[in-house]
């Protein structure tokens, strides 16, 4: 009888067994037949109607079955498990033949491209960068460049004065000054950095800009050397095709002094409406440095000479990416500027 009863729960349990699909379904079958009521918990229940001398052969019976319904379970668990973890593991795969998202990316603008452009090329002709304060002393401002005191940029109305004698720079030549003064020998420099005039704004002007000043002093240094190295940066800067061309000018801080042009890039220097018909295109100002200059920052003129030049960075930076308006560049407008 009872191993009949034993035979027919094994079989029952193998059945709902290996139907479950969920880990409820398998938990049913521990509690309804291996559980405190369950039918094989009833059957050892029994064992006291059984006779003295059967027992130990009957409950052999009755524990090889649950240890053999056990196992079926623990099985049936360890599958289900198995199945959920594929499930899951197919549900999260990451498809890696879809198109990524696309991040956005930075741009720099297009005054430090141009100053890293302008930088790369001086720097391979083996000049220092040097950057000084925006904040000056009328002394190194004006004085020093031998500008006189009833020169009309000492004006008010073009110069921003802090108080008395100290004002916003309205050049980078400061930081050669200071560099003259320090008198190591030769210098071969670029100090590009911020300067302020009192401009309204407009296309072509604005109160802070950029400017690069370049000196250079040597013993023997010569307009030669100016012109030789200025064509040469242009070359660099606007193409190899490119001509330069000097016309006299005056600065107070360089004699002689001198505003070079190159051949306008777009129509090679045939005259185009970018170079307004000229073929000619303003690029900077230069000049030897006035011996007075060198005198006042402790340089002997008559064993050094020395040349010097000034570049608007705006300037080059609209020219070079074809900008017609000089106010595009300080409203850092996110669709002008990743165009560059
Ligand atoms: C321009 C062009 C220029 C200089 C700047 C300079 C600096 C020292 C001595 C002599 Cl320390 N000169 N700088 C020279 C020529 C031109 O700038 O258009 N300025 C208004």
């Amino acid at each position: 009888m009872i191993q009949q009863d034993l035979e027919r729960i094994r079989e029952e349990a193998r059945r709902r067994l290996s139907e479950a699909s969920v880990p409820e379904a398998v938990e049913k079958v521990r509690v309804e037949i291996l559980g405190k009521k369950g039918s094989l918990t009833e059957i050892l229940k029994g064992m006291k109607d059984v006779a003295q001398e059967d027992r130990p052969e009957v409950g052999q019976m009755v524990n090889d079955t649950r240890a053999a319904i056990e196992e079926a379970i623990r099985s049936a668990q360890q599958k289900m498990e198995e199945k959920l973890l594929k499930e899951r593991l197919s549900a999260e795969t990451i498809d890696v033949t879809l198109p990524g998202k696309e991040l956005p990316q930075g741009h720099l603008h297009p005054n430090t491209r141009a100053l890293n452009e302008l930088k790369e090329i001086f720097v391979g002709m083996g000049y220092e960068v040097m950057e000084g304060p925006e904040i000056e002393k009328d002394y190194y401002n004006f004085e020093a460049l031998n500008i006189p005191a009833d020169h009309p940029a000492k004006d008010e109305q073009d110069t921003f004065y802090i108080n008395g004698d100290i004002l916003l720079r309205t050049q980078t030549s400061s930081t050669q000054i200071h560099a003259m003064e320090a008198g190591r020998m030769p210098i071969r420099m670029i100090a590009p950095g911020r300067v302020y005039r009192s401009d309204a704004v407009d296309a072509t002007h604005s109160p802070t800009f950029h400017q690069v000043e370049g000196l250079v002093v040597d013993k023997g240094i010569t307009f030669a050397d100016l012109k030789g190295t200025l064509d040469e940066f242009s070359k660099a800067l606007f193409g190899k095709d490119t001509k330069t061309r000097f016309r006299p000018h005056h600065f107070p801080f360089t004699e002689p002094s001198a505003e070079m042009d190159v051949s306008c890039f777009k129509c090679g220097g045939k005259g185009c409406s970018f170079c307004k018909g000229e073929g000619w295109i303003e690029i900077l100002g230069c000049g030897m440095v006035h011996p007075h200059v060198l005198e006042m920052s402790g340089i002997d003129p008559k064993e050094y000479t020395g040349f010097a030049f000034g570049v608007g960075l705006e300037r080059i930076a609209l020219l070079k990416y074809g900008i017609d308006d000089m106010r595009l560049l300080y409203e850092n407008d996110a669709r002008f500027l990743e165009q560059f």
